[in-house]
């Protein structure tokens, strides 16, 4: 399925950053878009910007399970055979060490990252495996590979991804359902304000000077991924700013 030959995506958390992104690229490609997030502000919005023919908005959290089970089984006749789920809603919370994080954001975490991410997977995929084609393009990080301080359970949300991802590629075996994981370093987007709590001067520190990767980079590496032909399946997908490489492992002395 080429990118640019359009088909249904369905993608969470497109309110903001990447998901927004990969909707406008996806609908300037020629997609029709299912479009997932909190904020219905922000669907409505898109929708306007998007046209109500091109953009179904969902209001849901990832974390209720039955909210997701109503909304994506429930979907009108002619949005139901979505060609590709972006599972990209998700955040972090607090960057303090393991021993001085809040146990609340470390729940929030696994509930969105890794529960919200099974929810709306487990919504979707059957009707994949019946059509015998689909894609399932899972937003991990660098995180789920490289452990940096004060991304304990972030990262280990995010290996999660990648493993369950791999796991998802065993089980649809001979199915001709795809999957990738995208695994992106620093990207400007809400992130890094929600990670801080709102503290937006905080965020902008982060990225100043840093020539972050940008929501679009990512919403043209999910596009290129899904445009390979049907036989080709890419399967992890690591991008970085170049401004971004890798430290020494620290050694502490006694
Ligand atoms: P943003 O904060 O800009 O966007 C996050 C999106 O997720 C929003 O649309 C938000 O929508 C949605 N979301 C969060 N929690 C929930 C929830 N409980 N239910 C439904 N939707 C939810 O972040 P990014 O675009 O940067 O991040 C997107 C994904 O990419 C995340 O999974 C993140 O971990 C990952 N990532 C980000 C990197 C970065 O540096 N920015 C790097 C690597 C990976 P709403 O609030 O309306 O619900
Ligand atoms: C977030 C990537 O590099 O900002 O997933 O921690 S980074």
């Amino acid at each position: 399925q080429s990118a640019s030959c359009g088909g249904i995506v369905c993608i969470t958390g497109a309110t903001a950053g990447f998901g927004a992104a990969t909707a406008r690229r996806f609908a300037a490609d020629g997609w029709r878009i299912i479009a997932t997030g909190r904020r219905q502000d922000r669907l409505d919005a898109l929708v306007a910007e998007l046209g109500a023919d091109s953009c179904l908005p969902l209001c849901f959290d990832v974390r209720d399970a039955a909210a997701v089970q109503n909304a994506l089984e429930n979907l009108p006749e002619a949005w139901r055979a979505v060609d590709v789920l972006v599972n990209n809603a998700g955040l972090a919370l607090g960057l303090e060490p393991a021993h001085r994080c809040s146990l609340d954001d470390w729940m929030t975490m696994v509930d969105t990252n890794i529960k919200g991410l099974l929810h709306v997977t487990r919504a979707l995929l059957p009707g994949m495996v019946e059509r015998g084609r689909g894609h399932v393009v899972n937003l991990g990080s660098i995180t789920g590979t490289y452990a940096y301080p004060g991304a304990n359970v972030y990262g280990g949300t995010k290996a999660f991804v990648m493993q369950f991802s791999r796991g998802l590629r065993a089980d649809l075996h001979g199915t001709g359902v795809r999957v990738t994981n995208i695994e992106p370093g620093l990207a400007e987007s809400e992130f890094s304000v929600v990670r801080f709590g709102g503290d937006a001067d905080r965020a902008a520190k982060l990225y100043a000077g840093a020539s972050a990767l940008r929501p679009e980079d990512i919403a043209a590496t999910i596009a290129w991924a899904v445009s390979c032909p049907a036989h080709v399946n890419v399967s992890r997908i690591e991008v970085m700013p170049t401004s971004q490489s890798f430290g020494a492992l620290p050694v502490h002395r006694a």
